[in-house]
């Protein structure tokens, strides 16, 4: 193999229920690919209250937790994983702020500006760091080695 192959990073990605509900996904998949990301992988999935609870654990305390919750099991998800070199800053940057309202004012080409309504119904997710990227992953997909990833595209 050649000594300069990049060196690829993963994150989570994942359309909320009002970007799949908005039909905003092959949207998004074009901005992805726009990008230079490759999506390894990509599941829909209905999730339910103790999978929420599980993914958004740092939230659990929060005031605004059952409303989240509330939100995120009100229909299907889209989920992917993303590769890049630097992919988990990359997509959080193509993501903008997490504030809808603020993104179309700080971020307007950013896709929660496009898609996104408010601070909480803001249409995509991304992993905040590293660590978070392969919890996520995992909760998504399993673990899975690098380089025996995950071909298949599952649809619901
Ligand atoms: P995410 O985890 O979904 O990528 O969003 P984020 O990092 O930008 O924001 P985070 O603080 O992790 O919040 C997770 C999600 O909870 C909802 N939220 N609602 N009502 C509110 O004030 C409020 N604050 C956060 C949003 O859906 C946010 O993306
Ligand atoms: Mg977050």
């Amino acid at each position: 193999r050649s000594v300069c192959l990049a060196q690829v990073e993963r994150t989570l990605a994942m359309v909320k229920p009002d970007g799949v509900m908005g039909n905003y996904s092959e949207e998004i998949k074009k901005m992805i690919a726009a990008t230079g990301f490759v999506i390894a992988a990509e599941k829909v999935v209905q999730l339910d209250e103790a999978a929420v609870g599980i993914f958004y654990a740092e939230h659990s305390q929060r005031e605004f937790f059952p409303s989240l919750v509330k939100f995120m099991t009100s229909g299907p998800v889209l989920a992917m994983v993303l590769e890049k070199e630097n992919a988990v800053a990359q997509w959080r940057a193509l993501i903008g702020p997490t504030d809808a309202t603020k993104a179309r004012i700080s971020h307007p080409k950013s896709i929660r500006a496009m898609c996104g309504s408010d601070s909480q119904n803001n249409c995509v997710h991304g992993s905040d760091s590293h660590q978070s990227a392969a919890r996520e992953v995992a909760f998504f997909f399993g673990n899975h080695k690098s380089g025996e990833v995950m071909v298949g595209h599952d649809e619901l």
